[in-house]
């Protein structure tokens, strides 16, 4: 039994959605009703991951999410090789490389006040994500999901940031491939899950 601390609609949706595919039982946090979520995650980022039997916590989205697929049995993670290998470079490109290209815009929006300073901002921090999108795209042309014929983890993680950019105002520019790859992700059990479990503890 876990307990996920998240934000909604955060990167630590995606841990909630794994959770689900391990079939493990979780308890899920929203950080806005702890008082002093730093007290318990000095970090103070989410996803922050504890296990209600020993105690220990894990924290890094990539770090909790190997963590959980080297810990329970699964398909979502090639035991061995090079599609393993190929599988954490997946994950890794997720976490460390697309979460930043979009952590960006929520940067300028919460600290560039300057409307031109914020609009050029938006556009350069655009062409990146679009960029990256671009090469989700290319490793799309010939699978249907990042792993092959299944979604990856890294496949799930996309799903959630690719939600992000309709709060703002740029035009993020996904290619068909991906846009299916997406759409088969959001109608995963899990992923309706994990959303549904955020909605209902923000109504409580
Ligand atoms: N490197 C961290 C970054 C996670 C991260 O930026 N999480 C965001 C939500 S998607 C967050 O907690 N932001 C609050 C903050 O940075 O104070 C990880 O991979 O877990």
């Amino acid at each position: 039994m876990y307990t996920l601390y998240y934000f909604p609609d955060a990167c630590s949706l995606a841990t909630q959605v794994v959770l689900h595919e391990l079939d493990q039982a979780v308890e899920i946090i929203d950080v806005q009703k702890v008082e002093d979520f730093s007290a318990i995650n000095p970090v103070a980022t989410v996803p922050f991951l504890v296990n209600k039997e020993t105690g220990t916590s894990r924290r890094e989205g990539a770090a909790v999410i190997l963590h959980l697929l080297n810990k329970h049995e699964n398909t979502l993670l090639p035991a061995a090789g090079d599609a393993r290998d190929q599988a954490i470079q997946d994950i890794m490109f997720a976490n460390a490389t697309m979460h930043p290209a979009y952590s960006r815009l929520f940067f300028i929006a919460q600290h560039i006040s300057d409307e031109q300073t914020q609009k050029k901002a938006f556009e350069v921090a655009t062409a990146a994500i679009n960029n990256l999108w671009q090469v989700v795209e290319d490793q799309l042309a010939t699978q249907k999901f990042l792993g092959g014929d299944q979604p990856s983890t890294a496949d799930i993680m996309l799903t959630v940031y690719s939600r992000w950019g309709g709060s703002f105002p740029v035009e993020i520019e996904m290619g068909p491939n991906t846009q299916k790859m997406l759409a088969a992700v959001l109608k995963m059990p899990s992923f309706e899950r994990a959303l549904a479990a955020e909605q209902k503890q923000s109504a409580a």
